[in-house]
């Protein structure tokens, strides 16, 4: 088995999407999904993670096939603006210093509150 497969089968969000551990699902597509943060940040706090693995953004983007990359921007959109008429944000956290402890690409979707800029 490669290491890449190894990483798929260990993977936290791997197992989410293949539901072998619960969530709660806000989404699914073919190439994406979407479902409940554990320690929601805002009222709305959707987590947009990728079928295909990739440990951060810039793995899946070096990676992507076809529209990936905008098929999962896409539908992190779609969840805000239901969520949220009057804006929501999309964060991307990716290594050490952007805060990134899941290591599989996952768009978080804030919505529900007025937030505050700058981030921590
Ligand atoms: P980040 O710091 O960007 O890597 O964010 C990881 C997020 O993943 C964090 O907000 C909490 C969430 N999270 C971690 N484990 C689980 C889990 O098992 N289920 C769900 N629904 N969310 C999780």
């Amino acid at each position: 088995m490669s290491d890449a497969r190894d990483e798929a089968a260990e993977c936290i969000f791997c197992r989410i999407v293949r539901g072998e551990i619960p969530s709660q699902e806000v989404a699914r597509t073919a190439e994406a999904y979407a479902f409940r943060d554990l320690n929601p940040q805002a009222p709305t706090h959707v987590l947009v993670v990728p079928v295909r693995h990739a440990a951060n953004l810039g793995d899946f983007v070096a990676a992507a096939e076809r529209d990936e990359v905008g098929h999962v921007l896409a539908l992190a959109s779609q969840i805000g603006r239901e969520a949220s008429p009057g804006g929501y944000r999309v964060v991307i956290n990716e290594g050490v210093d952007g805060g990134q402890t899941v290591h599989h690409l996952h768009l978080h979707v804030l919505a529900g509150r007025a937030l505050t800029w700058p981030p921590g």
